[in-house]
């Protein structure tokens, strides 16, 4: 049976639940850190796992969301770098627009093109505005997705971005300082936009501290994504997740 996760999400955000996603990345992860990643997760009852990369050059992710399924019920959530990088045995799909850009593919056009393989996916579609941030760093992203990222200092820009896509009927936004971003996103930017949308607001890209991640869900976030620090470090799953979830009553 499949998930109806944006349900949970926008019920968690009307009880001010906050959540936390670890990012799995199909090509950096062996299977042994893969295990390990899949225990740390449950114990600390990480809420999602989302699953995906800019550019994800092996064909482990079919295996890597099977793993995961086998071991544990944390929803699946493809986070994907294009319109390849799908599996129907995930749970739920971001279907990302890339509104902080001006490539009309990244907007619509890839989408159109795997529109049919999507729908057949039976995945749960999840509409998504995708504003990438300077992270400090060009990170793969923005050099993948040929799109110059949202200035830091440019708050403005910000809200009328994730404004826009909200009025547009996206359902989700994402602000992404890009995996592995040198300055995670500045929390007044953050501040800003949770001000300015209705919809649950997705943030991540160069979270490498608990303190960080609940900074930024003091700010507005709803869903903390950590990736590359959670990588690096296994054992901060357990602090982010307590750090995150200390804000839940
Ligand atoms: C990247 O938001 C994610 O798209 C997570 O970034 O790998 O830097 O945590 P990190």
């Amino acid at each position: 049976m499949k998930h109806n996760i944006y349900n949970h999400i926008s019920e968690a955000k009307t009880a001010g639940h906050k959540a936390f996603a670890v990012l799995i990345d199909p090509d950096k992860l062996d299977e042994k850190s893969l295990q390990s990643t899949i225990e740390l997760a449950i114990n600390a009852k990480v809420d999602y796992f989302f699953v995906g990369g800019s550019l994800v050059v092996t064909d482990t992710l079919d295996k890597v969301v099977s793993t995961i399924k086998e071991k544990c019920s944390i929803p699946i959530v493809l986070f994907p770098g294009s319109p390849d990088q799908i599996t129907p045995k995930a749970d739920a799909l971001l279907y990302l627009s890339l509104i902080s850009g001006r490539n009309p593919e990244l907007l619509i056009g890839q989408h159109v093109i795997s529109a049919p393989f999507v729908r057949q996916s039976g995945l749960e579609i999840m509409p998504v505005g995708y504003m990438l941030v300077d992270g400090g760093t060009p990170t793969t992203v923005s050099y993948i997705s040929n799109t110059n990222p949202i200035p830091s200092n440019k708050n403005d820009i910000a809200s009328c971005t994730a404004m826009a896509g909200e009025m547009l009927g996206l359902k989700l936004i994402y602000m992404d300082a890009g995996s592995g971003a040198s300055r995670p996103i500045p929390t007044a930017m953050i501040q800003q936009v949770a001000k300015y949308i209705q919809i649950p607001l997705i943030v991540g890209g160069g979270i490498t501290t608990a303190e960080k991640a609940k900074e930024n869900c003091l700010a507005g976030a709803d869903i903390i994504v950590v990736g590359n620090a959670v990588e690096k470090d296994p054992a901060l799953i357990t602090e982010m997740a307590i750090a995150i979830h200390s804000l839940n009553k």
